[in-house]
């Protein structure tokens, strides 16, 4: 399986001592050709900036392990050029050096450029003093726009040359793109957008870069540009071009969360029937949306309402540890898709119905008349059982494909999983003697007030007599901004704000009258569409004289998909401020003097920052459901090197910071809807990001990733929260992530490993029972027949090791008299 990926870690391994060694990156309609050979590439996402430097080398290496054959991601723009011509590739923003670690592992890269990525990634991915430049119109054929991104994409490709990256001069990239799924909305720009995609293919051709360019999703791809698809499903995805390969750029999967959203879940069974189909029906290059999806830090969610994590149910999950029995499956898919590459790439095809629903398909070499098969099940409900002749009668469940090395031996079936499932569990990392856990001492908080004094009383840096977009006052250097007016009103009145979203806490003479945001404000219902802006109405008592209004507006991530989704308002614009009175006694503010400020004084003055001494921290009476407070804590980092988690139940919403870096934004406050969840999930079927959720009526997002790197080794850490709406520290907690659980359910015929992660071990066999075990994991119960000794073998081979191998066949389990029955081994054990 391994072989030829085993030549390209040489190849790759003398281009690091000369880099002159250029590889050839070639392709036909059924092979990418590199060096000559003849490929199909297996790929994932990984997103340099959604995790570590320090967590990239592990990453990769797990992916290479998982059998990947190369790691995909995009540029983002918006975090590399945050003002304009002033470029920041420091730390988890150093994609060359993220690059140079996919290449000494021996993979291959994709570059996506964009620069517009999607990505769930704030405003897509391009920065906000692009839109702010007068005259420009972005994604069509505008010169402004269309120099910017030419200045970019040139820059972004000569670093990659300078660094030699390029598979031409040695380096691992061996495929690039522009633009990104610009098909899917393309008509809305008319005629522009057609100049526009036309000009992106030439722009990038002139690049000379020797590798090939790609589009996804743009079924006119001008030549030389080879269009790909991105979705659940690719098998029925033609090329434009019927010389082109045919690749799958984005495989989604699992899905993201939104804040208020339950965990999106895609099966390994239907994720390896999909990638299956995709190879069946002549697939060439698979890519996987994410392998690793990791985590939005900083304010790099995009939206609106994208969550802090990015787990994505991805192969890996977000800290870094396998996502079983996911990642394990689909390495066995990727061995078996690596055991027919040479058929796959120059065998004859010959497809054919053998019953209802199931499809075979031949590959055999001309030279040797060698055969692979590939047999499929697409039906949703119907197991059946095919006739294939002299090669066999194969059993296929619903909805799986089967491997068939030499038409006749199964080495492979998509619905058969024999990876062992972990459940993963949060736990304090202190421990006793015999293994229990020990709950740390309770954190010490010290408080300080958001200082808003000024806002309160309506003072602000500029002024205008309009309602301005929040994007265009802020350049989103943060998620706040205030508007504030002043006028004389003799009368109470009834407030009402119009606003596009996302937040909106609102002060009358310094006071707070209300606070409210989009998911609220629709009665808890996730926001469906793009529809975020809401009324928000509240009765104000208002004095003789000067009143004061102060309109906190917040953003939760910038919209970043569909046709000009960069011209959506933000904030107050295009809303309104209307002061009911009685009667026909009204006043509209929307065009008083109103005076911004952008951002928080405690942002400007660094309170995150545990060196800064702006703040004014008090550790009396630290109080609870106040909003606009910044807390501060210090503990010692938890032991061990398992991922740490931060618990943040009991906060509202805010910002976290870890030693002064940025965690992300919190909200374990929005509670995801409380129905639609799937207890028993069938892989059968076309899956959808509706089905298969868990998590309802729980926060959406409790547990926020501390990457291991941000947390000191010999001295305290100190974790410093800005809580907007108002919340109580007291719960908050910090814990390591690990296998709790592990459970199987293994076929006859195969080889079972189960592991606990670190140095903890197989403690528990709680259920072990070879023949015919029912249920799943949680539920296992005995079968119709089983070897008596299942739970004392498993025993012996398991208990007490990090890890155990099962040789899951009739002879392990003392049988001899079962003849040619297949069997299933189950086991579930606790990891301590
Ligand atoms: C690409 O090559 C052409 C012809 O050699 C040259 O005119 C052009 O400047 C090159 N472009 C870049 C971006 O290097
Ligand atoms: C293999 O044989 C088939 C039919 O005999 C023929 O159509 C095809 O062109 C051959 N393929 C190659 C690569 O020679
Ligand atoms: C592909 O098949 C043809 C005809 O069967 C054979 O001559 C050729 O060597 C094969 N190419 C590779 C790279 O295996
Ligand atoms: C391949 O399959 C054929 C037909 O089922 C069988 O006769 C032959 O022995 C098999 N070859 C190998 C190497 O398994
Ligand atoms: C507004 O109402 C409050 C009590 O609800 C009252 O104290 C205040 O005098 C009223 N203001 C005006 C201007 O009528
Ligand atoms: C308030 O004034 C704005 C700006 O003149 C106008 O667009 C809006 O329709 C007015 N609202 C109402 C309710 O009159
Ligand atoms: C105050 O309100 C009046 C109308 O009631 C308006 O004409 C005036 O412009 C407002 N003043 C400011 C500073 O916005
Ligand atoms: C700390 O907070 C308490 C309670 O709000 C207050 O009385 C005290 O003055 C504060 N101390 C400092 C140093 O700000
Ligand atoms: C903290 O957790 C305890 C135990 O679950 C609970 O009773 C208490 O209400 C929580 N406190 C806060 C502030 O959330
Ligand atoms: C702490 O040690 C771990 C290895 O145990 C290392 O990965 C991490 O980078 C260190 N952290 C710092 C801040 O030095
Ligand atoms: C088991 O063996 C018997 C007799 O050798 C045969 O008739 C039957 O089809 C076999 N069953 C399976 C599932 O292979
Ligand atoms: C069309 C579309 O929504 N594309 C998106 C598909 O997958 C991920 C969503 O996770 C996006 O990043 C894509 O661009």
């Amino acid at each position: 399986m391994a072989s030829s990926r085993t030549e390209f870690v040489l190849v790759a391994g003398l281009a690091m001592l000369c880099s002159c060694l250029a590889i050839k990156v070639e392709y036909d309609a059924n092979a990418l050709i590199i060096d000559g050979q003849r490929k199909v590439i297996i790929s994932g996402s990984i997103h340099y900036p959604r995790s570590t430097p320090e967590m990239w080398p592990d990453l990769i290496q797990k992916a290479k392990d998982g059998g990947l054959d190369a790691i995909e991601t995009y540029i983002f723009w918006n975090v590399h050029e945050p003002r304009r011509r002033e470029y920041d590739f420091s730390g988890n923003l150093d994609f060359v050096k993220f690059f140079k670690l996919v290449q000494d592992a021996g993979l291959y890269a994709i570059l996506r450029i964009g620069p517009y990525v999607c990505a769930e990634w704030n405003y897509g991915g391009f920065p906000m003093w692009l839109h702010n430049t007068p005259g420009i119109q972005l994604r069509t054929d505008n010169d402004i726009f269309k120099n910017e991104m030419q200045v970019f994409t040139t820059k972004i490709v000569n670093m990659c040359k300078e660094a030699n990256l390029f598979a031409s001069q040695g380096g691992p990239i061996i495929l690039a793109q522009i633009e990104n799924e610009y098909g899917n909305i393309m008509e809305k720009y008319g005629d522009a957008g057609k100049q526009y995609i036309k000009w992106c293919a030439n722009m990038a051709v002139a690049q000379n870069i020797s590798e090939p360019w790609i589009m996804c999703q743009q079924s006119d791809a001008p030549e030389p540009m080879i269009n790909t698809c991105n979705g659940f499903y690719c098998d029925q995805f033609k090329p434009n071009n019927p010389k082109s390969p045919k690749m799958w750029t984005e495989n989604w999967t699992g899905w993201f969360k939104l804040w208020g959203g339950r965990d999106p879940q895609r099966t390994a069974e239907d994720l390896a029937f999909s990638v299956a189909r995709f190879f069946q029906n002549g697939g060439v290059l698979n890519n996987y949306y994410m392998y690793h999806g990791g985590t939005n830090f900083g304010r790099t969610a995009g939206g609106p309402y994208i969550a802090t994590s990015y787990d994505y149910n991805a192969p890996l999950d977000e800290y870094g540890n396998l996502n079983q029995p996911k990642w394990g499956h689909l390495k066995q898919l990727h061995a078996s898709i690596k055991q027919a590459e040479k058929f796959l790439t120059n065998g004859t095809v010959e497809t054919k119905s053998v019953m209802n629903f199931v499809d075979l398909t031949k590959f055999t070499l001309n030279a040797t008349g060698e055969r692979f098969c590939m047999l499929s099940n697409s039906d949703n409900t119907g197991d059946y059982t095919a006739d294939l002749g002299e090669d066999g009668k194969f059993f296929v469940p619903a909805w799986s494909v089967t491997f068939l090395q030499n038409c006749s031996k199964e080495v492979y079936n998509t619905a058969k999983i024999n990876t062992q499932t972990s459940v993963m569990v949060t736990k304090h990392s202190e421990e006793d003697a015999y293994g229990n856990e020990v709950k740390p001492a309770k954190l010490s908080w010290m408080w300080a007030p958001e200082p808003i004094q000024d806002t309160l009383k309506g003072n602000g840096r500029f002024e205008a007599a309009q309602l301005l977009d929040q994007k265009e006052a802020s350049g989103d250097v943060s998620d706040y901004l205030w508007y504030m007016t002043r006028n004389i009103s003799l009368k109470n009145m009834t407030l009402r704000v119009s606003t596009n979203g996302h937040g909106l806490h609102a002060y009358v003479n310094g006071k707070l009258i209300g606070s409210q945001f989009s998911r609220q404000a629709k009665g808890q219902q996730m926001v469906t569409g793009d529809d975020y802006s809401f009324g928000f109405d509240k009765a104000v008592s208002l004095k003789k004289g000067l009143n004061v209004i102060s309109l906190l507006s917040v953003t939760v991530g910038l919209a970043n998909y569909g046709a000009f989704y960069d011209l959506k308002p933000t904030g107050l614009i295009n809303g309104g401020v209307l002061l009911n009175g009685k009667g026909n006694n009204s006043i509209n503010a929307t065009t008083y003097q109103w005076s911004y400020k952008v951002g928080l004084n405690g942002e400007a003055q660094q309170f995150h920052d545990p060196n800064s001494r702006n703040a004014n921290w008090n550790s009396t009476k630290v109080p609870k459901n106040r909003p606009m407070t910044w807390y501060k804590t210090s503990f010692k980092t938890p032991s061990g090197e398992e991922p740490v988690v931060l618990g943040l139940l009991g906060m509202g919403k805010g910002h976290a910071w870890m030693n002064g870096k940025s965690i992300g934004r919190y909200w374990p406050t929005q509670i995801a809807e409380t129905t639609g969840c799937d207890a028993h999930c069938n892989y059968k079927g076309s899956y959808n990001d509706g089905k298969c959720r868990t998590n309802c009526g729980n926060p959406s997002q409790r547990w926020y990733h501390v990457p291991r790197s941000f947390l000191n080794n010999n001295t305290d850490n100190t974790l410093i929260l800005f809580e907007e709406v108002g919340g109580a520290p007291w719960n908050v907690t910090l814990q390591v992530v690990t296998v709790g659980t592990v459970c199987a359910n293994a076929y006859e015929g195969n080889n079972l490993e189960l592991y606990c992660q670190g140095d903890r071990r197989i403690s528990e066999i709680q259920f072990a029972s070879f023949g015919d075990p029912q249920g799943t994991c949680g539920s296992f119960s005995l079968g119709n027949y089983q070897a008596t000794q299942s739970v004392a073998v498993v025993e012996k081979l398991c208990a007490g090791r990090p890890s155990c191998l099962i040789d899951v066949s009739q002879s392990t389990f003392g049988i001899s008299s079962w003849g040619n029955v297949t069997s299933r081994l189950a086991v579930q054990a606790v990891c301590k």
